[in-house]
């Protein structure tokens, strides 16, 4: 059983036996992250010194000129996880291809991928925002001894074995599932440890926040303007609350604990949304359904949509089940 005063090294340990395939090998792969999480969280804290740090002419302990944090952050991450040798490849936000990774004396012998966004929400640095790191973990489906090909990278989120996301907030958090749940690890920046602050996460099956930016409502579809307008009206328990911080991870934190709706529609200027299929709608809706809540592009399950590119986009409803469901009812009436 989960102690609240564990810590997340603790917490992988005991848990490890509980992981559908125990080599330890996923063990050691969320022990990376959560390394790499510590290092960029530090980068992240001190942005606000950069332009007094490099007004005085400062370098970093390398010696190199200050880079932009989400170039950072991909870099540390992707470090982090090819030295250690625990994934035969990478995907990122930031890169173009996906990365295969090999040492010469284990021979593509890794059985793991990772897709991850190493700095969502990067807009929101310069004014001192939440901002957050997303991760997603799926087995290889190329034979072990091979190098790793697109089609590792390019399975249904159902697939997912693990995934989580890191909030640099007020306080940094990890929060992953393995699909036995949805764990938050509190970081404790004194001592450099998370430790398990919030066992068992759950969305609340309704809510009354609603999270979209409102300022492209006249590009929305009908059934998103005519949710909109539901959630807007003076009825039981509505009006609900919009609340929009334009960072996907902090956004979701918030609906995860307090109840609400995350969407991302399609509009007439983008036709499949913003968002990422495989860097942020499936590990977020990976953590949503372990979380007891919903995730779904308006008529389908996100983790059960085709993916075709790396890169592809997605619309994305995300939230407290019924919540997701009502707004899906509209979409669906709309058509
Ligand atoms: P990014 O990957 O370029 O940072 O974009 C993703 C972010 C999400 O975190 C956020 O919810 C959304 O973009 C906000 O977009 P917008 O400013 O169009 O509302
Ligand atoms: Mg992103």
């Amino acid at each position: 059983m989960s102690q609240r005063n564990q810590t997340l090294g603790e917490f992988i340990i005991e848990n490890q036996a509980s992981f559908k395939y125990t080599s330890g090998e996923l063990s050691r792969l969320i022990n990376s992250i959560r390394l790499a999480a510590k290092v960029v969280n530090h980068e992240v804290n001190k942005a606000g010194l950069v332009d007094i740090l490099g007004a005085a002419g400062d370098t970093n302990v390398q010696g190199e000129d200050q880079q932009k944090l989400d170039v950072y952050a991909n870099e540390k991450f992707i470090q982090t996880m090819t030295n250690r040798n625990i994934v035969c490849g990478i995907a990122s936000e930031e890169e173009d291809d996906f990365i295969t990774i090999n040492s010469q004396d284990e021979n593509h012998q890794n059985k793991y991928v990772v897709l991850i966004d190493p700095l969502d929400g990067s807009s929101n640095i310069d004014v001192n925002v939440s901002v957050g790191t997303i991760f997603s973990v799926y087995r290889r489906v190329t034979p072990v001894g091979t190098p790793v090909g697109l089609e590792d990278f390019l399975q249904k989120g159902i697939n997912q074995v693990a995934a989580g996301y890191i909030i640099y907030g007020t306080s940094t958090m990890l929060v992953y599932t393995t699909g036995d749940g949805v764990n938050g690890f509190t970081l404790n920046p004194a001592i450099g440890s998370y430790y398990l602050s919030h066992p068992n996460m759950q969305f609340p099956e309704d809510g009354r926040i609603y999270s979209v930016n409102e300022g492209n409502y006249i590009h929305f579809p009908q059934g998103i303007k005519d949710y909109i307008k539901y959630c807007q009206m003076e009825e039981g328990d509505r009006p609900y609350t919009s609340r929009y911080i334009g960072s996907l991870v902090s956004d979701f934190h918030r609906n995860m604990i307090k109840g609400g709706i995350y969407m991302y529609p399609k509009s007439s200027k983008a036709s499949n949304g913003k968002l990422r299929l495989l860097y942020e709608c499936n590990p977020m809706a990976f953590l949503a359904e372990q979380a007891n809540g919903k995730a779904s592009d308006g008529f389908t399950r996100i983790m059960e949509i085709e993916p075709t590119e790396l890169h592809q986009r997605v619309p994305f409803i995300c939230g407290s089940k019924n919540m997701v469901g009502k707004a899906e009812e509209f979409m669906q009436k709309s058509i």
